[in-house]
């Protein structure tokens, strides 16, 4: 039975990579952090009690700030395949955080390679590094191959260009089987709430259901290539499972605008959404309303408008990738659309938006958080 050892477990990539790899057979072992509260919702529905007999889901506390953590865990597992998915994964509070994102983004990695190195498993364990498109960040070139050059924009996208340039380091000095998935934008049901793609889904539905009353956005020209999660995990396995380590770009090559999402959603809710004003003065209302999924809302009603705060200092404006080498060289296509993805968690959020209106039409206090 072949290991796997995955970072970043609990989020949203780590917790589909899980799935995908257990039904392969794999034995999964995953680090989770801790925390003060439960951090586990987007894998509690894996996971088995340990009381039960021998598993194959098994979580170890741990932290990329932590080398000699790492090591030991390495040793423990002996994994064949490690997936450096944890990270402080968020542009915005890379801004705020710069020091801590530095040393979970790009040190994190080196504690893990220098792990496998020092525990002489360089020629045994695989390693896939969660790169992203961000490293293209004042884009040269559109659309982006992995031939592009780099110019990073955030803390985050240095950070994670150290990371990118170690990976490929030890497949050079040390002959590893390590590689970099240049990952462009992708999204589910189980993203992050403050990401662009869920927070809109979210707050829109918890708009519809009267849970809230406006959605505050920064910059909504910027344009992303987004698919969808479940597709992207396929892709990291893949990619260690060929004969030689590489690099590949995974994107769906299809771009639209923060603005076009907006719409999307909202279609998906029944509602029609006009967009006027120009700049931090841009608003949304809304122009018609079909069927029942917006209860709380009525034509005229602002559901949108831009809060400067959400703008970046450093703002990467436009991205689009080119996936041809996945497709030639891995036979790697996504099956499903950003306009189905978008349907998808519209359907998810709606549900636990009606959830909690009921609740609170019968007393009960529903904190919604906003921050995004
Ligand atoms: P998430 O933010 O959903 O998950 C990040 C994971 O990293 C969580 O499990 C988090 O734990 C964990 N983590 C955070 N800090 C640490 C730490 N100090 N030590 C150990 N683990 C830590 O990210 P995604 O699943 O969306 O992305 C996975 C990876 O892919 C990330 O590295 C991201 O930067 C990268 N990436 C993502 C893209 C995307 O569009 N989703 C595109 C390109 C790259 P906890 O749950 O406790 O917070
Ligand atoms: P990104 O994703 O920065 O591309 O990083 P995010 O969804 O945060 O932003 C995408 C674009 O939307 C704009 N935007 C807003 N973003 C957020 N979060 N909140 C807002 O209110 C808002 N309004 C407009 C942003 O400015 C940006 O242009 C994600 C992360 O998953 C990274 O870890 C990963 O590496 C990259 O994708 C590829």
């Amino acid at each position: 039975m072949k290991s796997a050892l995955i970072t970043g477990i609990t989020g949203q990539d780590g917790s589909y990579l899980a799935e995908f790899l257990l039904e392969k057979g794999y034995e999964v072992h995953g680090i989770k952090r801790r925390a003060s509260s439960f951090n586990t919702q987007r894998v509690d529905h894996i996971y088995e009690d340990p009381h039960a007999g021998s598993g194959r889901f098994k979580l170890h506390y741990g932290d990329l700030t932590d080398s000699s953590n790492l090591t030991r865990i390495i040793q423990e597992v002996q994994p064949d395949e490690v997936y450096n998915l944890g990270a402080q994964s968020h542009v915005a509070v890379s801004f705020e955080s710069p020091e801590y994102t530095a040393d979970v983004d790009a040190m994190g990695t080196l504690r893990l390679l220098e792990a496998i190195r020092f525990l002489g498993l360089e020629k045994k364990t695989r390693f896939y590094q969660a790169s992203t498109s961000e490293l293209y960040g004042q884009v040269v070139e559109t659309p982006q191959t992995e031939k592009t050059p780099f110019h990073p924009r955030s803390p985050y996208a240095v950070a994670k260009m150290y990371a990118y340039w170690i990976t490929v380091n030890y497949r050079e000095a040390y002959g590893m089987y390590a590689c970099n998935g240049i990952l462009f934008n992708h999204e589910s049901p189980r993203r992050g709430e403050t990401f662009v793609t869920r927070k809109i889904t979210r707050g829109l539905a918890n708009i519809a259901q009267g849970l809230e009353d406006c959605l505050y956005m920064g910059n909504i020209d910027a344009l992303r290539d987004w698919g969808h999660a479940k597709d992207y995990v396929r892709m990291q396995w893949m990619m260690l499972q060929q004969d030689a380590p590489q690099d590949f770009v995974i994107a769906t090559g299809v771009q639209y605008s923060v603005r076009q999402f907006i719409e999307w959603s909202a279609q998906e809710l029944g509602i029609t959404l006009e967009f006027s004003g120009t700049g931090t003065e841009e608003i949304a209302t809304v122009a018609a309303i079909e069927g029942d999924m917006a209860p709380a809302l009525k034509v005229g009603d602002v559901v949108m408008r831009i809060d400067t705060r959400y703008f970046r200092p450093a703002e990467v404006e436009t991205l689009l990738g080119d996936p041809a080498k996945a497709k030639a060289e891995l036979g790697w296509t996504p099956e499903i659309t950003v306009q189905e993805m978008c349907a998808e968690m519209v359907r998810e959020d709606l549900k636990t938006a009606r959830r909690h209106a009921l609740l609170t039409q019968h007393g009960m206090d529903v904190p919604v958080a906003h921050e995004g």
